[in-house]
This record gives C-alpha cells, sequence and structure tokens, in this order.
C-alpha cells in the first residue's frame, strides 16, 4: 500500500498534560508518521522531541498481544470470567472494601469514567485511586481549600499574555516542552520576564531572568515572605478581596513565619518580591517540586494566597497555573478517579451529592467515605486487607515510594490483574491475569489537558493480536459481575453521552464541570468533535474562571489560607546525609516502556545517573564516570555519579525512569520513604535521604548488540540504538573467562570472536561476528573506560572493521551523545561546529547544523554548551 495516499488523522499526544494535537498518517506498514497538529490551540503544530518520535514507539515488538492466566495464554473468555469470579468471589467473603483498582491519568476519560462507575457504583467501596495521587493531589486539595472545588482558573492564553511567569518546582522546558518553547515566544514578542523557583539549576533556568535556588521544601517560606512584601508594598486589592475571607489570618501567618529558612539571599528574596509586586500580569505555574511534597497542599496555598490577594486570578495574563503531569491527569479529576471524590466534581462527603449520582447510575451502593489513597491502598495490599487489586495503565512496582516493599506486596497479593501494553514491566511481571490493552493509536475517546482543554484522541491502527481497549475490558467485567445494564456500553462515544449527561447534574448543584453542552452529541458529533474548554453548557463555552469571584464555597468566596513552613519529613543527618532530589529527563516517559523504545530518545541520556556536586564528590573521592551507591533507609541504588554544580552541596539528584527492565539497581522510588502530605496523601518524592560512597567495582564493561543482550551483574543499563542496544555494566567480582562471558551476554555459543585479552591487567575487548557482520561486542577493564560509545553502537550489523580499537576512524569522527533527537546532532558534532566555526548563538548553531530548530527542546542545553564555551575562552 502507498502509505502517502492514507490521509492524516487528527489526535493527542499520549505524553504529557500540554496536550499537542497531532496529525497522524499510518504508513501502512503497521508505523506512523506523525507532525504537530497546526489548528491545535495548545500547540500550533509545535511538537517536542518526545511527540516527534511517537512512530517509532508503535512496534509491536514488545506488545502483549494475548491474555494470560498464570503465566499462560488464555482465550478472553476464561480471563475475563477468572476476574469477575475471583473479584465477586473476593467481596462476598471479604467485603467490597478487600478489592481495589489502581488506575492512571493516562487512561482516556471514557476509560476512568467506567472504572470509576463500577469500583464506587457497583462494586459499593471507594477504592479505586489512580497514579495521579502521585502527581496532582496536592492541587486538587489546594483547589478545593481555596476555591471551593477543583478549578483551574486560567488558560494557556495567559501564559502569551503575561509580563511574569514564576516556575514554581517546574522543569518546564523538559516537562512540557512544548508550553515553554510558548513561553520563549512570548518572551520574544514581549519581553515577558521569567522567574524559576527549584533547589536545582535546570534547562528551565536557561531562559529566565531569575533563578531561587531555595531549599528543597521552603516554597511555603518563600510565598510567605511574597504575600507579607505584597502586602507592604500596597499590592494588595481591596476590591477582589471581596471576594475573598482569610487575608488577615493568612498574612498573620505569613509575618510569624519571617524567620522560616529558605536558603536565599535576603537580596534575592527582595528582588523576587519587588518584580512580582509591580508586575499586574504575573502567572504562577507549579508542577512536582511543589506537589510532591509533604506540604504539598501548602505550598499550593501558599502561591494562591498570593494571586488571590492581588486580584491576579481570571483575568488575561495571569493567575495561578497547575500544570498537569499526565495527558488526562485533569480528565481523571473530571471523572472522580481519585479515592475521595465521587465524579464530575461531586463530592463524596454530600450526602445529596451522593443520592444524585446513586440515582443517576442507578447503582446499588455508594461509598460515603473515602477510599484508600495510593499509598494506603498498597500498605494494604501489603498486610492483606486488599486481597484481589486490579492495576491499569500504571506501573506502581517502579514508581511509587518504597517500592521494593510494594513491588513485594503486589507479589503477595492473592489475586493481581494487570491491564498493560507489554508485559515486560516490574508491575505486570507480578499479575496472576495479564491484559492485553489497545494503545493511545488504536483507541477512540477523550482527554483533558492543563487548560481544560477536551481534544479527541482517534484510532488509526487496528489494535494488534487480541488486545482491546481499557474501557471495553472494564465494561465486560462489569457485566460478567451482574451488571449488565449498567454497562453495557457499544461505544466510546456513548460513555462520553452518559458522563456529559452526569455532569449537567453536578452543574445544578452549581458545580464548576459542566459539560451539558455535549450529551447529546451524535456519534458523528463525537467522531469530528473539536478541541474544546470546558465548561460546555447551553450558555458558556470556556474561559477563565474567578475574575469576578463565583467561587465554589457556600458563600461563594475563596479562601486564603494560613499557611506555616515545616521541613520534609525526612530529615538529613550522619547516617544519611544527603537529600535526595528526584524527576525526570527531557527524552524518556516515566518507567520507559514506550519511549525507551526509540533509539532516538534513547539516545540522549542512555543510562541512569546520580547528579552531585563537585565538592561532595572531591570529599568523597568520586570521580568522573564513576558508580555511586546510594542508600536509603528503605532500599539502595548504583548509578553513575555525574559531576556537577546544578545541584547544591549536600543535594543530589537522579531521574525516576529506570527499572528492572532497563537497570535494575537503578529503581529510583526504593530509596523514597512513604511520607505523604496529610491532607492529599501525596508522597514526598522529591526529598528523601540518602548516603552515597563510591562503588568500587571489579570491572567496568560497555556492551553494543544487535540483539536483547541477558546482562548479568551488579550494574547494568540497558539501552536501544538504531542497530540493537547498548548497556553499561559493572561487575562485583572478576571475570576469568572473558569470552565465555561475552557469549553468555550476546546468548552466542557459536559466533567467531576476535579479542584482545590482556588478563593480568584484567581487560578485554571482544567481538562476536556472524557471516562477517557484528552481532555484540564487549569491552571490559578495571576502571570506567573512555571509548566512542555512540560511535561503536552504530557498528551491529555491519562489518565493523577495526571495532576493537573502540574508536572511530579518523575520517568518521564520533558524534556523541545525541543533544538534538531530531536530527540526531551529538554533542561532539555541535562543539566542534562551535569552535571551527565561532558560533556564538543558538540560532548560528541551528543555521549550521540543523540541531534545535525543529521542536526545540535541545535549545536550553545547546545555549548552555555555549555559556560553558564562553565561560572557558573568558577565563583562558
Ligand atoms: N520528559 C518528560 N516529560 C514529562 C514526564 C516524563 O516522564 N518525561 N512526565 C509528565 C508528568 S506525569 C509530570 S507529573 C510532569 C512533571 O513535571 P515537572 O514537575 O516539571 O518535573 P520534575 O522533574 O518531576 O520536577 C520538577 C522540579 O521540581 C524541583 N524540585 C524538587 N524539590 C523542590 C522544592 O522543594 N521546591 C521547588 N520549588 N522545586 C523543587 C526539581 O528539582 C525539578 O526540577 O512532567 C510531565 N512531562
Ligand atoms: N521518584 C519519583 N517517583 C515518581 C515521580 C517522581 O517525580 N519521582 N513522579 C510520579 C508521577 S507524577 C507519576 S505521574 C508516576 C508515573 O508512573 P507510572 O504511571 O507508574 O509510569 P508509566 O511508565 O507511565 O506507566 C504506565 C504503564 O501503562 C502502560 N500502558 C501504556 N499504554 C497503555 C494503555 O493504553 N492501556 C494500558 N492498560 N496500559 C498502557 C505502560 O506500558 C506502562 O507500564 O510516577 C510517580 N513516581
Ligand atoms: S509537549 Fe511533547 S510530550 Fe507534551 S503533549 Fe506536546 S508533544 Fe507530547
Ligand atoms: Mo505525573
Amino acid at each position: 500500500m502507498d502509505g502517502t495516499a492514507l490521509p492524516e488523522t487528527r489526535s493527542t499526544c499520549p505524553y504529557c498534560g500540554v496536550g499537542c494535537g497531532v496529525l497522524l498518517r499510518p504508513d501502512g506498514q503497521g508505523g506512523l508518521d506523525v507532525r504537530g497538529d497546526p489548528d491545535h490551540p495548545s500547540n500550533f503544530g509545535r511538537l517536542c522531541s518526545k511527540g516527534a518520535a511517537l512512530g517509532e514507539t508503535v512496534g509491536l515488538g514488545e506488545r502483549l498481544l494475548t491474555p494470560k492466566v498464570g503465566g499462560k495464554t488464555a482465550q478472553w473468555d476464561d480471563a475475563l470470567q477468572n476476574v469477575a469470579d475471583r473479584f465477586r468471589d473476593t467481596i462476598a467473603t471479604h467485603g467490597p472494601d478487600s478489592v481495589a483498582l489502581y488506575v492512571s491519568g493516562q487512561l482516556l476519560t471514557e476509560d476512568y469514567y467506567v472504572a470509576n462507575k463500577l469500583m464506587k457504583g457497583f462494586i459499593g467501596s471507594a477504592n479505586i485511586d489512580t497514579n495521579s495521587r502521585l502527581c496532582m493531589a496536592s492541587s486538587v486539595a489546594g483547589h478545593k481549600r481555596a476555591f471551593g472545588t477543583d478549578t483551574v482558573p486560567g488558560t494557556y492564553e495567559d501564559i502569551d499574555a503575561a509580563d511574569l511567569v514564576v516556575l514554581v518546582g517546574s522543569n518546564l522546558a523538559w516537562c512540557h516542552p512544548v508550553l515553554y518553547q510558548r513561553l520563549l515566544a512570548a518572551r520574544k514578542a514581549r519581553g515577558t520576564r521569567i522567574v524559576v523557583i527549584d533547589p536545582r539549576r535546570t534547562a528551565s533556568c536557561d531562559g529566565a531572568d531569575m533563578h531561587l535556588a531555595l531549599d528543597p521544601g521552603a516554597d511555603v517560606a518563600l510565598f510567605n515572605r511574597l504575600l507579607v512584601a505584597l502586602d507592604d508594598a500596597g499590592a494588595t486589592d481591596p476590591d477582589y478581596l471581596r471576594h475573598t475571607t482569610g487575608l488577615a489570618e493568612a498574612l498573620a501567618a505569613a509575618r510569624a513565619d519571617a524567620a522560616a529558612p529558605t536558603g536565599l539571599p535576603e537580596a534575592q528574596i527582595a528582588a523576587f518580591c519587588d518584580l512580582f509586586a509591580r508586575t499586574e500580569r504575573v502567572v504562577t505555574l507549579y508542577s512536582q517540586g511543589v506537589n510532591q511534597s509533604t506540604r504539598g497542599v501548602d505550598k499550593v496555598n501558599a502561591i494562591l494566597n498570593c494571586h488571590l490577594a492581588t486580584g491576579r486570578i481570571g483575568r488575561p495574563g495571569m493567575g495561578p497555573l497547575s500544570a498537569t503531569g499526565q495527558p488526562n491527569a485533569m480528565g481523571g479529576r473530571e471523572v472522580g478517579g481519585l479515592a475521595n471524590m465521587l465524579a464530575c466534581h461531586l463530592d463524596l462527603e454530600h450526602a445529596d451529592h451522593r443520592a444524585a449520582v446513586r440515582e443517576f447510575w442507578q447503582a446499588p451502593a455508594l461509598p460515603d467515605a473515602a477510599g484508600l489513597k495510593a499509598v494506603d491502598m498498597f500498605r494494604a495490599v501489603g498486610d492483606g486487607r486488599i486481597r484481589a487489586l486490579w492495576i491499569i495503565h500504571t506501573n506502581p512496582a517502579v514508581s511509587l515510594p518504597e517500592a521494593d516493599a510494594v513491588r513485594d506486596a503486589i507479589a503477595g497479593c492473592p489475586f493481581t490483574v494487570v491491564s498493560d501494553i507489554t508485559a515486560r514491566t516490574d508491575t505486570a511481571r507480578l499479575a496472576d491475569v495479564l491484559l492485553p490493552a489497545a494503545a493511545w493509536a488504536e483507541k477512540d475517546g477523550t482527554v483533558t489537558n492543563s487548560d481544560r482543554t477536551i481534544s479527541r484522541q482517534r484510532r488509526v491502527l487496528d489494535a494488534p493480536g487480541e488486545a482491546r481497549a481499557d474501557w471495553d475490558i472494564l465494561a465486560e467485567v462489569g457485566r460478567r459481575m451482574g451488571h449488565a445494564r449498567a454497562f453495557d456500553y457499544s461505544s466510546p462515544a456513548e460513555i462520553f453521552r452518559e458522563y456529559a449527561t452526569l455532569s449537567g447534574v453536578a452543574g445544578q448543584f452549581g458545580r464548576d464541570f459542566d459539560i451539558s453542552g455535549l450529551a447529546d452529541l451524535t456519534d458523528a458529533g463525537y467522531a469530528t468533535l473539536a478541541p474544546c474548554r470546558w465548561p460546555v453548557t447551553q450558555t458558556r463555552q470556556g474561559g477563565r474562571f474567578f475574575a469576578e469571584g463565583g467561587f465554589f464555597h457556600p458563600d461563594g468566596k475563596a479562601r486564603l489560607i494560613p499557611v506555616t513552613w515545616a521541613p520534609p519529613a525526612a530529615r538529613t543527618g550522619p547516617r544519611f546525609p544527603f537529600r535526595l532530589n528526584t524527576g525526570r529527563v527531557r527524552d524518556q516517559w516515566h518507567t520507559m516502556t514506550r519511549t525507551g523504545l526509540s533509539p532516538r530518545l534513547s539516545a540522549h541520556l542512555a543510562e541512569p545517573f546520580l547528579d552531585i556536586h563537585p565538592a561532595d564528590a572531591a570529599r568523597l573521592g568520586l570521580a568522573p564516570s564513576d558508580l555511586a551507591r546510594v542508600t536509603a533507609p528503605t532500599g539502595g541504588a548504583i548509578l553513575r555519579a555525574r559531576i556537577t554544580d546544578a545541584v547544591q552541596p549536600g543535594q543530589v539528584f537522579a531521574p525516576m525512569h529506570w527499572t528492572g527492565e532497563t537497570a535494575p539497581s537503578a529503581r529510583t522510588c526504593a530509596l523514597i520513604p512513604a511520607a505523604c502530605d496529610p491532607m492529599s496523601g501525596q508522597p514526598e518524592s522529591k526529598a528523601a535521604v540518602v548516603a552515597v560512597s563510591r562503588f568500587d567495582a571489579a570491572w567496568y564493561g560497555f556492551a553494543v548488540s544487535r540483539d536483547a543482550m541477558t546482562p548479568d551483574a551488579a550494574y547494568w543499563a540497558l539501552a536501544r540504538t538504531t542497530q540493537g542496544f547498548r548497556a553499561e555494566l559493572a561487575g562485583a567480582s572478576a571475570i576469568t573467562d572473558w569470552e565465555a562471558e561475552a557469549r553468555r551476554l550476546f546468548g552466542d555459543a557459536e559466533a567467531e570472536v576476535a579479542s584482545i585479552i590482556d588478563t593480568a591487567r584484567g581487560q578485554a575487548r571482544i567481538a562476536l561476528f556472524r557471516d562477517g557482520h557484528l552481532t555484540g561486542a564487549l569491552f571490559a577493564a578495571p576502571r570506567p573506560m573512555a571509548l566512542m560509545r555512540d560511535y561503536l553502537a552504530t557498528l551491529p550489523g555491519t562489518p565493523a572493521p577495526g571495532v576493537l580499537s573502540g574508536r572511530s576512524p579518523a575520517d568518521r569522527p564520533n558524534p556523541g551523545p545525541v543533544l538534538c533527537s531530531c536530527f540526531s546532532v551529538g554533542t561532539n558534532t555541535i562543539a566542534r561546529a562551535i569552535a571551527a566555526e565561532g558560533l556564538g548563538s543558538v540560532e548560528q548553531v541551528g543555521a549550521a547544523l540543523g540541531a534545535g530548530t525543529n521542536c526545540g527542546s535541545c535549545r536550553p542545553e545547546i545555549a548552555e554548551m555555549l555559556r560553558k564555551l564562553q565561560v572557558r575562552e573568558a577565563a583562558e
């Protein structure tokens, strides 16, 4: 088939909460061409590196294609009946609260709606929670406390129209790259000031006017200082304050907090407060540095206080904006996917709300109290209170705090069901029943992004094997549990109409979330639904909230909340002297089950790492490329040390992405204590305490291969390449037979071998060939080796003469690690061009090499390279 003849279909990127529109064109061979949708109001055609590489992640190599029961392939009928029977039996014997659903902000709204309806309405338990507990729960609780409901007041257009954007605990440049590009475009057009508040220097600091490297957890102290400064400067808005209560109490608490430590120089605090006070159009955009904290809700309210006090909310170019992480984090909040919410922003604790939903669903029972929140849910799995668990679209054995304990709890649960697109996850490996889910490009539904825009995801590929959409699997189990009528859905459009109708009931209770204007959408209307921002009613569509008050507390007023600083729950001390911060890298998505399939994305950072300050590294005797052993009260890890002053002394940073599948010693969440915010239940994933030392391996290795490798070493990390795989390795004990080791690693006993082995020095270079083509090469030595890794990664499957030298021939310079993933331009290539051609700006680098001219995600890193080279030149 001629792929280009197929039409493009509008859909939505399945990664972050920016919610970019994509145009998808199947290439006729199972692949997809992807480009940004020029007409989508979130991105106007832009995509980041992850969105642009979506086409590389739809292959079937790793897909789960049939149900499995007890590890064996099963028929859908048997698997579903098994799930329904085991859930029903468990409920009959131990009650509805002995079962639980753990779901995800990556589910489509229709999937989510059915899951919530099944659990709360028909199983009659509120034990459904979602990974959004680890992500958005503090923002939800903060919004509800201040506004009376979980409303995001503003829109993305406010970023275009602001004069000051304050990024708090957000690495926007890497985690919401298209929004960041939008912010940079606004800065170019109108000179927007940017302030970054983050203990760590990130890619987002590159374009910033100010970086406030505050102490971890000091946000409440800083925003209390700001509130006082706003009051002192006369910047509060008496007219607007009529719509609020609590300013005096909030100010009193803030004044009493004046001595709370921030770690910032007084002059810097003053400069920030002054800039904020004299700028009317301020957007404060915040993310996980705020939410993932034992004081997350207070942090949110400390920010909201400042916007409410100044009346800078709900008008163009101003307001607080919580950046949602997952593509449908917002949708999940709307449908009530959290254990303490009902549906459509109705409250579980509210008898009238319960009665209305119960009647609407014709449900036998509705719980009247919140269910177990994620961390407590897995504790209950661990201690046997929960005996049947269904995990859908999330990987909790990796992503929850105390991940080793969570993994053990799931393993010990009498009955675990996992719905996933692949069996190769740390969680799926523990399942009794494994259900193959259709992936994003194979199913229809809707998602809501950070600014309340509802967009369609559309099916462009056939679901492979026997994979089925999540809503379909859930509805089928609902029917088999005896609720035929309630779950008699035949399409996502039908579910969406029911959901929109229910939101009208919420509207009648005066709730903000009302999309009843879409309740009569026909199938054809659903098929062609254009992006729209809620609310959508007969009288209103989209817009901002709260410019004229109109809050959702009974008195219609917002609450300013008195908040007081407190340090993170885990305390550093002699045993665990370092503060561990965790987060994301530019080109990987969470546990890497999709982005990890793309060689381009895997080339940016091919290994898990620990960022540590040069002074700390020197004290610990850590040299660049050494491995660091990281120990916490709850677990341990081995990570590659990256020595950098981007982190402060006493603080270290590690990414969250690596797993038992990709780097078993780098399961970062094993280091995170399960300390949670008391109001939101959100864990403090950014402030663990650890000890760090050098990991002295007996040998260090690097390997490339055409086919999958099976590393067996104290440390290993595996990544995809265009030619197959690459791996970093380190062993705890000496190897005596290197050739046997290489054959085992590459799973090939018969290949021809070329090798240079110096047993006395413990050095080995071994290459395996089949039919004159390289199938694998292993390099090992007692110390980390300087090799041209990115060049070596291109050799498997080629004749690869000279591979054992570990270097590229003189006429093929080593490009270095990929910085620009759109055009695969390496760091060395950029550095060479800067030096040889005297390039002085990101634009000039782009003109010379193309790097940074497509999605722009790497522009901050190019700027950082230029800055470092200029600093070096100035010093010379
Ligand atoms: N590339 C990529 N993008 C993603 C994702 C991904 O996996 N990969 N995931 C998506 C999801 S689900 C989410 S939730 C978002 C997360 O998006 P972000 O929240 O922007 O990302 P993080 O890296 O988790 O953390 C943000 C920053 O918080 C800082 N921080 C730590 N402690 C504190 C503190 O006490 N105060 C302050 N002010 N800052 C602190 C960290 O140093 C870090 O730079 O990203 C989304 N986008
Ligand atoms: N240390 C630390 N831990 C963190 C964080 C942090 O900053 N630091 N951040 C937290 C946050 S904000 C988040 S959001 C979580 C994310 O953590 P998780 O949700 O656990 O991570 P994902 O890799 O996104 O898991 C999604 C799973 O769904 C599968 N999947 C993909 N498509 C489909 C589908 O269509 N249907 C089904 N059924 N399955 C599918 C994927 O293969 C994958 O296994 O991590 C949290 N954990
Ligand atoms: S910013 Fe990137 S990951 Fe996020 S929705 Fe847009 S293209 Fe997808
Ligand atoms: Mo998230």
